[in-house]
């Protein structure tokens, strides 16, 4: 890591320097030790309730204890014949650090899952069967496999009730159209038993006819799907935003991207989401910016493929309003975010992947995907020639939709080689994710 060659006969030397923990940390470790040395179990339950807001029921002494095992475990490979039943200011600061120990969103479904499906955002995929582009790339059933693996896909009337089905959403099958069993429900929902006993639902997919208002009308005890183009959801919330909020508190509205993207690229999710779209398809097998957004969005529920919906967008006011993304609302509340340090990334990259001649120069890009009034991008100082990156900024972000504000945080290098990007985006979307972003 620490010789460039500049010309054959001539290197440049970089420093190497291992980043210590920044100060915050410190601070921290200095507060719950006592001592300053060593950090207990039982002071480390203190910091994970006190400072990390861990009001989680395993915030417990045996929590804690599992955690200084497993860390000690980890950084010292004898930590059996080391004597030591507690952490010091590296091992906490290692601590930090792990996703595995000290992830930023629990892996955690923690929302009620027993209202009606209509109330919540679906994870959607669009042509999954595809392995890449959309006109040439080959079927296969391994990215549906590897789809469901990174989240579940199971639906309907309520998640609860659909736990551990997969739920397609497609053309119902000839024998299904023709079984005369059908069992219609007040709701609307068909369901009915196929022979090898796994459950078959319908909701009745709306196509529309005549104009765009028509096919938003809220039919009385009828629940209806509705999918709609991106183009035609673009539209439809310019002229009748009003009545897509409305349709979607009852009925199932999907987006899915439009046929020119045969690249499978994804078009910007926040505009369905805003609008109460349960279904935002993607294409699973792209790659970007949305598709980011798209899986952090999923991480709030433990990657269940639900998250609930916000309550705005399943009431209305006394006169009929609906949530309008465009209202210019006042901020309920702020974040704050720390830009501490990037470290590990020597480890993924070769020396000279990003410039052959010295150190990478990072910045980190951090901002908020939502409703406009809080959409927001800045940018940390760019640190030069460095691989661990110490930035130590502070960013505010005032939100007036905290409810479906996304927390985006990217890793650029200056000199880019193919459009690298090294990312991470998570949900605030709920208390426990605001909390695990924040701190
Ligand atoms: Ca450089």
């Amino acid at each position: 890591m620490g010789n460039y060659s500049v010309c054959w006969f001539f290197t440049r030397k970089f420093k190497i320097s291992d980043a210590e923990p920044p100060t915050d940390v410190k601070e921290a470790f200095k507060k719950y030790s006592g001592d300053g040395i060593q950090m207990t179990a039982d002071q480390l339950r203190r910091f994970l309730k006190e400072y990390q807001c861990d009001d989680s029921h395993d915030a417990s002494i045996s929590k804690a204890e599992r955690i200084v095992e497993q860390t000690l475990h980890k950084r010292h490979h004898l930590a059996k014949l080391i004597n030591r039943k507690a952490l010091s200011l590296e091992d906490f600061y290692h601590f930090l650090f792990s996703t595995d120990l000290n992830p930023p969103i629990k892996s955690q479904v923690h929302q009620d899952m027993t209202a009606p499906l209509s109330h919540y955002f679906i994870y959607t995929g669009h042509n999954s069967y595809l392995t890449g582009n959309q006109l040439s790339s080959k079927c296969s059933e391994a990215p549906i496999i590897r789809a469901l693996k990174r989240e579940k896909l199971d639906e309907l009337p309520t998640p609860e009730s659909l736990k551990y089905r997969i739920l397609i959403s497609t053309k119902p099958p000839k024998e299904y159209l023709e079984a005369e069993e059908d069992i219609q429900s007040s709701s609307g929902l068909k369901s009915r038993v196929s022979d090898d006993s796994d459950d078959l639902i319908a909701i009745h997919a709306g196509k529309p006819k005549g104009g765009l208002k028509d096919a938003l009308k809220v039919e009385k005890d009828k629940v209806r799907r509705l999918s709609l183009v991106e183009q035609a959801l673009e539209k439809a919330v310019e002229n009748h935003g009003h009545d897509v909020v409305r349709f979607s508190q009852k009925n199932i509205l999907r987006i899915y991207p439009k046929g020119t993207r045969i690249t499978s690229s994804n078009y910007k999710p926040l505009i369905g989401w805003l609008h109460g779209a349960q279904m935002v398809a993607f294409n699973m097998q792209g790659y970007g910016r949305s598709l980011w957004l798209m899986h952090g969005m999923f991480r709030a529920n433990g990657g269940c493929g639900y998250v609930k919906k916000p309550d705005f967008l399943l009431r209305h006011g006394p006169k009929d309003e609906m949530f309008n993304r465009k209202a210019k609302l006042p901020a309920k509340t702020s974040l704050k975010v720390n830009i501490y340090m990037g470290d590990g990334w020597h480890l993924d990259f070769k020396k000279t992947h990003f410039d052959k001649y010295s150190p990478p120069d990072f910045y980190t890009r951090i901002g908020i995907a939502g409703a406009p009034v809080d959409k927001k991008m800045k940018r940390t100082k760019i640190k030069e020639d460095n691989w661990t990156p110490v930035w130590n900024e502070e960013f505010i972000f005032p939100l007036a939709v905290p409810e479906l504000a996304l927390l985006r945080i990217e890793v650029h290098v200056v000199y880019e080689r193919e459009a690298t990007h090294l990312c991470a985006i998570c949900y605030l979307g709920s208390k426990r994710g605001a909390d695990a972003c924040a701190s």
